[in-house]
């Protein structure tokens, strides 16, 4: 594949003349979610307000439902200029920019509240700053939800009936480790085959937050929930540093503003969509089994917890959230 149209137009004007005010270049970003996803109607909107506000010089094309590939394949496609945004979770995109796992622990964070009033503060700046040198600058912190165990024979109660399943995560190194820890076996597989994994055996559940279960019509296959809510970690609107290099200041300040009101509007929608995916779901058959004693899981997180303290790559991230 080419570089975009937006690289390739942008180099071009470079060298013949400034941007006229009728030049139009269209910017490519990738989406995993389907339309209706609050993810979708955010980055609709992203692209609205940057169409608006370059008076229609730059046009973003959104390319959603992982119609380009998974989020690994997003991230290649971003570093070899194929790609110029993207709305990538934090578990994998970590793994790119290991002092910012620190956010992607299991236990970590209570809910969505307690996440934003960090990220939205010192500490969004100083990930923002470690994800820029990694060649992606933040124009907007979206609702990750919080996450939760699925399965297709079994209902789970306790940590003891982790034991053996082969349960799917991200490929995420935080995750892979929560899942060894519960006596269980991660299975890495893309977002997209996990429906097919249920349904052939090659896994017994996943994890995930409700809307994802549903939109993805997983609860069809794994009709059991535990509701641990183990990971409460943010999702990022990104551009690339190459394509935000291209950008002249005034707008680079649209795309920044842009990017503040789409995750505005992502968070608000979210909490609704939680609930409307958990009462779709019971309503089709789902059983629910509430989380009473978050004590023996988050004993079992101790070794994980522990290490990434003595890490002094993500110690500063996590004191800081620590202390709140
Ligand atoms: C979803 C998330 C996706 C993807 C997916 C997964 O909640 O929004 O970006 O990371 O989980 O489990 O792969």
């Amino acid at each position: 594949m080419t570089r975009t149209w937006f690289a390739e137009a942008m180099t071009a004007m470079a060298v013949a003349a400034p941007l006229t005010a009728s030049a139009q270049a269209e910017m490519r970003a990738w989406n995993i979610h389907p339309d209706g996803y609050p993810v979708t109607v955010a980055m609709s909107y992203f692209a609205e307000l940057v169409q608006q506000g370059t008076q229609g010089r730059l046009l973003v094309k959104l390319y959603s439902n992982g119609s380009l590939g998974d989020q690994p394949k997003a991230v290649q496609m971003m570093k070899a200029g194929e790609l110029d945004l993207a709305e990538f979770n934090l578990g994998p995109l970590s793994e790119a920019v290991p002092s910012t796992k620190a956010l992607t622990l299991p236990f970590l964070f209570r809910d969505s509240k307690h996440l934003f009033r960090q990220l939205d503060g010192k500490l969004g700046e100083h990930l923002e700053a470690k994800l820029k040198d990694a060649g992606y600058v933040v124009l907007g912190w979206y609702d990750g939800g919080a996450r939760s165990f699925y399965c297709v024979n079994k209902a789970i109660h306790q940590p003891s009936d982790f034991t053996g399943l082969r349960i799917r995560v991200q490929q995420a190194e935080t995750a892979i480790e929560m899942v060894k820890l519960l006596g269980a076996i991660p299975v890495v597989l893309p977002y997209k085959e996990v429906g097919d994994a249920l349904k052939d055996g090659r896994i017994d559940c996943a994890e995930n937050n409700l809307p994802s279960y549903e939109s993805t019509g997983h609860f069809k296959l794994a009709k059991y929930i535990y509701l641990s809510n183990h990971t409460v970690s943010p999702e990022a609107l990104v551009i690339s540093v190459k394509a935000w290099k291209q950008l002249s200041g005034a707008d680079q300040a649209v795309f920044q503003d842009a990017g503040r009101k789409s995750a505005a509007k992502m968070r608000a929608l979210w909490n609704q969509r939680v609930d409307d995916a958990r009462a779709a779901t019971a309503k089709q058959g789902s059983q629910f089994a509430t989380m009473t004693d978050h004590g023996p899981l988050i004993a079992r997180m101790r070794p994980l917890h522990q290490k990434y303290i003595n890490d002094p790559l993500t110690r500063e991230e996590l004191f800081t959230i620590l202390m709140d």
